[in-house]
């Protein structure tokens, strides 16, 4: 049995429920419990406050934890990341009041900084020999310079909307994050196997996410020309249609290169293009 910590409620927990239910792991609705265990894979789900993960990780009292790389590096416990799951993107960011007069990082020299990340904060200004007053607050730390707390701020950023109707500006960014699969560093042969199997299924869904399923036809005379822009996961494969002088090319295509391929099919002389979602991909 493996044990997975998983934040309670907050931002990273419905993309923490949903990434095992596409792993194909049920998990009953546990929003208001503490603990429940998965019915179809050997797997026990704690529900944490996400700043207590990497602890309870540590501990081993759970195995494993999902949780953002901004918590793991703030607590400085030793966990080891095993896999970036590609969602909870934020960043770690420096602001400081929009009007305010800022050249470079030495701009905070005798400042009063307020955040919820101290260590990490610390560490950016040992690492760039400044010394400024870091000041801990819990929450809401986007208010602190309108209300003289303090001149700067170090806070999570994602959208940036946070920091704009707060009439703040981002000057530096100390940690780009995203959630990620922790483990201890005590694992037996059998968690380790069952981390396995949880793993080849999450690269499967990763994987499948960041490609497509694609169908196109092709006019005869075009099909190399269009099969050379196709690498496909061997080669794509082709097949006749019942109109004469055509055929039908199915393959995948990732993410990033996709919307460039479609043009260049399209010029090509292909037509008919489908692309569908793909659910699961192994290789
Ligand atoms: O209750 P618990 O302690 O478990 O949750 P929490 O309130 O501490 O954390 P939560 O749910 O807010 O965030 C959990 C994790 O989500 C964080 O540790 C990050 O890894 C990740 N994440 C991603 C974010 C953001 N994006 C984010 N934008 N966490 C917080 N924010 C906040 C930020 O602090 C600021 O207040 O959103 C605001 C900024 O957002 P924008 O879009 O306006 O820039
Ligand atoms: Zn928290």
């Amino acid at each position: 049995m493996l044990k997975l910590a998983v934040q309670k409620s907050g931002r990273l927990h419905d993309d923490s429920m949903r990434l095992l239910k596409e792993c194909g792991i049920g998990i009953s609705n546990g929003a208001n419990k503490l603990k429940t265990e998965a019915s179809n894979f050997p797997l026990q789900v704690f529900f944490l406050r996400d700043d207590d993960i990497p602890q309870y990780v540590e501990d081993a009292v759970a195995d494993i934890g999902i949780v953002g790389e901004n918590v793991v590096y703030e607590k400085n416990k030793p966990v080891e990341i095993v896999e970036k799951l590609g969602f909870g993107a934020c960043r770690l960011s420096i602001a400081v009041a929009r009007g305010e007069n800022y050249t470079s990082v030495q701009s905070l020299e005798g400042k009063r900084i307020a955040t919820s990340y101290p260590f990490l904060t610390q560490q950016f200004l040992a690492k760039n020999k400044v010394n400024a007053e870091i000041h801990e607050i819990s929450g809401s730390v986007e208010i602190a310079p309108g209300i003289g707390l303090a001149d700067a701020i170090c806070d999570l950023v994602s959208s940036g909307s946070t920091l704009l109707t707060n009439g703040l500006k981002e000057t530096e960014t100390i940690l780009n994050s995203e959630a990620v699969l922790v483990r201890h560093k005590k694992f037996n042969a059998s968690q380790q196997q069952l981390l396995d199997k949880l793993l080849f299924r999450i690269h499967a869904v990763k994987k499948a996410k960041n490609n497509k399923y694609i169908l196109l036809n092709a006019p005869n005379e075009k099909l190399n020309e269009i099969i050379s822009l196709l690498p496909g996961m061997k080669s794509p494969t082709v097949l006749p249609l019942a109109d004469k002088g055509w055929s039908s090319v199915h393959s995948v295509l990732s993410e990033d290169e996709f919307w460039d391929k479609i043009e260049r099919l399209k010029a090509a002389g292909a037509q008919g293009i489908l692309v569908i979602p793909i659910e699961k991909m192994v290789m």
